[in-house]
């Protein structure tokens, strides 16, 4: 069995659940017999990346540097499932450049604003409406919606089960031709 590596990019809003829906994917994919690894912030903010914050500047930063540890981890020869707000479409345009044509695959976790921040699910919405935390995305710090992504996850009307499902069965199109 031939494994395609891939960089599968999450995007969405915090508590949209990417994380929880690509840590479902890790699974499925183990499961299958390929070699995938998740990049999220847990990984990657306490370590490479602990001198960035979430000003504009040091989240630009923050994706450049996962794109560019994506891309090693793709030319090892992993799918790479990479989970971060990644909330500016110049900087997951930048990312996108770096792969091949259908190396890249853009997933929007399309969890409307005013549902995550219902959830609540770390209490982090209602600590920034306190002003407790600066620069929180969707209160004082952007958005921007992809325009083009390869898939929309629906998480209104699907599990984070049958969404992971979505997912690999996207990225193994043709692997088994
Ligand atoms: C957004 C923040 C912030 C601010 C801390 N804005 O729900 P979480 O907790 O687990 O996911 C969020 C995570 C976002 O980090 P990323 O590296 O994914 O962001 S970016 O891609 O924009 O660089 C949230 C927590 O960190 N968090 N402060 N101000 N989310």
């Amino acid at each position: 069995k031939r494994q395609t590596p891939r960089c599968v990019w999450f995007t969405g809003v915090s508590g949209a659940g990417k994380s929880a829906i690509a840590n479902l994917v890790d699974k499925k994919l183990h499961a299958l017999g390929h070699h995938a690894f998740v990049l999220d912030g847990d990984n990657v903010r306490h370590g490479l990346n602990r001198d960035l914050g979430f000003t504009d500047e040091d989240r630009v930063e923050n994706q450049r540097r996962v794109a560019e540890v994506a891309k090693l981890m793709t030319d090892a020869g992993l799918i790479v499932l990479v989970s971060f707000i990644s909330p500016f479409r110049a900087e997951r345009k930048a990312a996108r450049e770096l792969f091949a044509p259908g190396e890249f695959i853009e997933v929007f976790v399309d969890t409307p604003l005013d549902v995550a921040e219902r959830r609540d699910v770390k209490g982090l919405y209602a600590k920034a409406r306190r002003g407790e935390l600066p620069n929180f995305t969707g209160i004082d710090s952007p958005y921007q919606a992809p325009e083009h992504a390869e898939l929309v996850l629906d998480t209104a009307t699907a599990s984070a089960q049958a969404l992971a499902e979505q997912v690999v069965a996207c990225l193994l199109e043709g692997d088994y031709e």
